[in-house]
């Protein structure tokens, strides 16, 4: 087994410790075997089946950080910070494809429209999200950075929350308005939506773990967390034009979903770009048909995105974008923590990159 296989393996023996935690604390409450059982189904139905991208990394970032291998110690508690975003995940994705009205979700039926379940799938949602602040109290309430792990953690998802706000606000469902649309809009709402809890968050949790002080006690000191933030957001922002692009290209064999951003109105990189090279005709053609809730309408979108040359300014893109985000790498300074030796390098990010660069799935 090659060594991404093994860690990935040790990382899903982590799940099954804050799995049967979280359970054996229901039992505590008195929870029935029935409500139990639920419980269960909804945690391995929505968290593991992802491909753990930003869990791992808080595995990654900590190796890199520290510079060496982690002990047997170490390892866990940086897995089950890695576990906690990805419950976090959990808890924006089973709400996400209900506001979507998504209907497939790595493979598999959205947790919401299985019959046994249904708008329950809200109230799933929100313990999905409490999960987060009890794994991370029974791993991390003596440690003196517990505060800052949770701060952390209410700071992202809130500024998440905000992104799904400015995202369904700016599609809304009875009223197509194409000039709502703009780069800059959409620039703020994956910004928002997607880059602060995916690529931000894993590795400030990493530099936590590893003593990187939150506070700076002085203007002259290295804001280690700014640096990561600098670097963090574009490459998420990148990585979320990388979905745009495959809910309108990817087949949902390759990307596991059902892409709607067509039908849901979405203020996405595709119809932006669209927009800024379509002709009068192509753009009559969009106003008639984006956000309809309709197959034909659907697919005639598609036309047009193909004939504008959707799929080669994404090409362009992509590789634009490889390259200045590189070049912000190289320029990204690297920074001793003061306490316990362990250093912000600029591997943490290249490594990132080279995680979702050309990705097709
Ligand atoms: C997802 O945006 C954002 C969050 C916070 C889940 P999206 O709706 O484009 O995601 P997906 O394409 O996976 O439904
Ligand atoms: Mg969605
Ligand atoms: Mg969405
Ligand atoms: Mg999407």
């Amino acid at each position: 087994m090659d060594k991404k296989a093994a860690v990935r393996e040790r990382f899903m023996k982590v799940y099954d410790v804050v799995r049967d935690d979280l359970l054996a604390d229901f039992g505590q409450h008195n929870m029935p075997e029935e409500a139990i059982k639920y419980y269960r189904e909804s945690m391995d139905y929505n968290v593991p089946k992802g491909k753990l991208n930003r869990g791992l990394s808080v595995i990654d970032s900590v190796a890199i950080l520290k510079g060496r291998e982690l002990t047997e110690e170490e390892f866990f508690k940086a897995a089950v910070l890695g576990w906690s975003v990805e419950w976090l995940q959990a808890y924006f994705l089973v709400s996400d494809d209900i506001m979507d009205n998504s209907i497939t979700r790595r493979g598999q039926p959205c947790w919401y429209k299985l019959p046994n379940v249904g708008l329950m799938a809200v109230n799933d949602a929100l313990i999905l999200e409490g999960a987060i602040f009890q794994m991370i109290r029974k791993h991390f309430r003596k440690e003196p950075y517990y505060v800052d792990l949770i701060d952390l953690m209410h700071e992202v998802g809130y500024q998440t929350e905000m992104g799904q706000l400015v995202d369904l606000i700016t599609a809304p469902e009875d009223n197509v308005d194409l000039s709502k649309f703009s780069p800059e809009r959409h620039e703020l709402i994956v910004t928002y939506k997607t880059a602060i809890y995916s690529f931000y968050l894993p590795v400030a949790l990493a530099l936590i773990l590893c003593g990187f002080p939150v506070e700076k006690k002085d203007e002259s000191d290295t804001d280690y967390y700014k640096i990561a933030y600098d670097i963090l957001i574009p490459l998420g922002i990148y990585f979320q034009i990388q979905d745009d692009y495959l809910d309108y290209s990817g087949t949902p064999e390759q990307i596991g979903k059902i892409g709607t951003d067509i039908k849901d109105n979405k203020c996405s990189w595709c119809i932006n770009t669209a927009l800024k090279y379509a002709n009068d005709q192509q753009r009559a053609t969009l106003e008639a048909n984006y956000g309809i809730k309709d197959d034909v309408a659907e697919a005639r979108v598609k036309e047009v995105f193909r004939a504008v040359g959707v799929d080669k300014y994404y090409a362009e893109y992509e590789a634009a974008s490889y390259e200045e985000i590189n070049a912000l790498i190289d320029k990204t300074p690297e920074a001793v923590s003061p306490c316990g030796g362990a250093v912000l390098r600029r591997s943490v990010f290249r490594v990132f990159l080279e995680k979702i660069y050309k990705r097709t799935k």
